[in-house]
Order: C-alpha cells, then structure tokens, then sequence
C-alpha cells in the first residue's frame, strides 16, 4: 500500500516535498498551511486530496503515515515531536529546532518513538557527492589535508529582500550558517568520514535593516508602501574555519549576500594523492586534480562506484538535479520505513543534531572570538 504522506507547510519547500513524496509512490493525502485558504490553494497546485484546518491537525491524523515538517523553524520541533508522539514517521526540515536544546530533545523523542526519522541534507543526493566520499574512503584520494569551499546566495542582498527566516525568534539566532552553512558541513562531513572538532568563526550582518512587506510570501521583495523597516540581529554571512578528527584543516564562507550567486555550494577535498572539487551547480562532474594532471569525471551510471551509481538514476548527459536529489532522498526514506533498514547515507534526526551541534559552535566562536570545540557525540539512540 502507497504510504500517506501529509505536508505541514507549503511554501517552496513544502511543494518540493510533496512531489519527491509523489514521485516516490507516496500519496499526499493532505496538507495544512498558515490559513486555511493558503491550504485550500496549494492542496490544489499539489495534487493533496484535503487540507487540514491547521499543522497539529495534520500531525496526528489517523490516515497519515509520514508527517513532512515544512514550516518556519520555530514550528518544527512542536510538530516533530507531537507527529512523533502520535506514532508518525517523520521528515522535519532543518534546523529540527531553534538551538541545539531543542534539537536535542527533539533527538530524545524520536529514540523514544517507533517512527523513522530523517532530515533533508539531500545534496548528499548527487551521484558524484557518492563518488567523492567512496573515492575517499577507498583510500584514491589519499590521506585528506583539507576541506574547502563556500556556499554562496545572493536573494537576501538588498534591505528589501525580506524572509522569515531573517527574524530569530521565528528561524533561530543563526541565520545564513543554520541555513545553508549546515548543508556544507553536513557534506563535509559525509564525503571524508571525519568529524570538525572545533571551529574558529566570524559573522557579519552587513544589512542591519530589512522591509518587511506583512502580505510578502517568502523569496519576494518588500515593495509595498506598509513595508515597515526593522533592525537585523542574524547573520548575513558567516565565514569558518576549522579542525577535524582526522587531522585535517578547512574552511568555509556561507553567504546569502554574494550578488549572482544562486546556490553555488562548492566543495572541495585536498588529500595526499588527489584533490576532489563538488560543485552543486554543475553537479554532473566532478574536478580531480592530481600532481600530474587534472580532469573531470562524468555522473555515468556505467563508470561510477557502485554506491553513487545507485543514485545515478539517468543515462549520463541527462542531467539530473534538485529534484532528483529529493526523490532520491524520499525513496530512501520510504524504504526505511518499509524495510526496517535505513539505506546507506539516509540523513536522520541523529544528522540534524549534528548540524545544530556544529551552528552553537559556530555562533559562540563568532560571539566569543575564539575557537570553540564542537560538542562530540551522537545522540544517544536517536531512531534513525
Ligand atoms: C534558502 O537558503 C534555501 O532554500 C535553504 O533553506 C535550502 O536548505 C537550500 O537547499 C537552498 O536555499
């Protein structure tokens, strides 16, 4: 039986979700947004079969089986936990919480629940972040000495680029580096198998004041004449440096104030033998770099580790992208849920932990100026 699959939140993100959940045999039996008339409009642009009268409706219904968090962040760790409690498998989208507390606790409820748990750090998704973290592993690359890179945006540039992610109390004191920069570290940290142990960081607000238009949905610009200006205390860039448990140095600069940059994430790991460079932009190839020569592997399916081929779900010089990378990810999350076994690389609450772990350093590095060892450790028995 197609598992039931229920949206709470249906922004970008939230329709995002529910055509991976579509496309991975789910069926969207409903979704809830912040008003009833949002909700009724997007079950119809997403093909959802109701609309629930609010999130803590939709987390407990008897006829859902995976609950997907998409809400802004200060809802996602209350309707984690109540879809937990109720018995529910659950997506949240990262953060899982507005600070590392919440996330733990968060952790401790899932250890507790039956339900699957997973977080979408789904550029771990692309074949060729497979194929650089088997090259790695295999030993091709050679001991790693660093990890660089940058993940750059550009739509929160101007004062009239507004989000809610902007205002803490709704996204979290941490904005561009919870955000984005734990994408980066998340990769990071799966293609080398190390773990950072401390990190040294600086943060900027460089537009300490933003419109904020009441009617504008997210991603739009403040035009209107009631856009009211308001101080900004998250960070519009964060810039990192750091150690890990395998020796070796890196750094990364996470900015959603780069002008031309989309969602340039940008990766690249020096080892002893061979560097290996991932950009999400151009995600059907990797760079390899060796003493003697430099070049490109293709996204093929015929020549790739059998672990990213797996992930290779088109012929090479058919790109695949974003939303494959969901797909891919809801696929994986189904098939834990089915089988009892979470695939190789699935992303759980235990990810989402480390992510918060990772952003608590990092703010307090930036607050403190000084390094700040990041807090060790998985949750103990997060259900994965
Ligand atoms: C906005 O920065 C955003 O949508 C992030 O929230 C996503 O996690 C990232 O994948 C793309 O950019």
């Amino acid at each position: 039986m197609s598992l039931r699959v229920a949206v709470a939140g249906t922004g970008f993100i939230g329709a995002v979700h529910a055509q991976a959940a579509r496309a991975a045999g789910g069926t969207v039996v409903g979704v809830a947004a912040s008003t009833p008339e949002r909700g009724r409009a997007a079950a119809q642009r997403l093909g959802a079969e109701r609309v629930f009268e609010d999130a803590a409706e939709l987390v407990t219904a008897d006829d859902v089986d995976v609950v997907h968090v998409c809400t802004p962040n200060h809802l996602h760790e209350e309707l984690s936990r109540l879809a937990l409690e109720a018995g529910k498998h659950v997506v949240c989208e990262k953060p899982l919480a507005l600070d590392l507390a919440g996330a733990r606790r968060l952790a401790d409820v899932a250890a507790a629940a039956p339900g699957r748990t997973a977080v979408p750090f789904v550029y771990r998704y692309y074949p060729t972040v497979h194929e650089v973290r088997h090259r790695v592993a295999a030993g091709e690359a050679g001991a790693v000495h660093l990890v660089h890179g940058s993940y750059l945006q550009d739509w929160l540039l101007t004062p009239d680029d507004d989000n809610w992610r902007v205002d803490a109390d709704l996204g979290g004191a941490s904005r561009a580096f919870a955000d984005i920069g734990s994408h980066w570290c998340d990769l990071a940290e799966f293609v080398t198998g190390h773990r950072v142990t401390r990190v040294s960081a600086r943060t900027t607000t460089a537009v300490p004041e933003r419109r904020r238009d009441p009617g504008r949905a997210a991603f739009a610009r403040a035009n209107g004449d009631d856009a009211v200006a308001r101080r900004v205390t998250t960070e519009d860039a964060a810039i990192v440096q750091f150690e890990t448990d395998g020796g070796a140095l890196g750094s990364v600069v996470v900015s959603q104030i780069s002008a031309g940059r989309k969602n340039r994430l940008w990766l690249e790991v020096d080892g002893a033998h061979e560097a290996l460079v991932f950009d999400q932009e151009d995600a059907e190839t990797l760079w390899r770099g060796r003493q003697d020569m430099a070049t490109t592997i293709r996204r093929d399916p015929a020549t790739l580790s059998p672990e990213a081929a797996r992930l290779a779900i088109l012929p090479a010089g058919h790109p695949q992208g974003y939303h494959d990378c969901f797909r891919l990810f809801v696929a994986d999350v189904f098939a834990a849920i089915e089988t009892g076994e979470a695939p190789d690389g699935l992303p759980t609450f235990a990810d989402g932990v480390r992510a918060a772990q990772i952003t608590e350093a990092v703010l307090a590095s930036a607050r403190e100026q000084r390094w700040v060892d990041v807090a060790a450790g998985e949750p103990a028995g997060v259900a994965s």
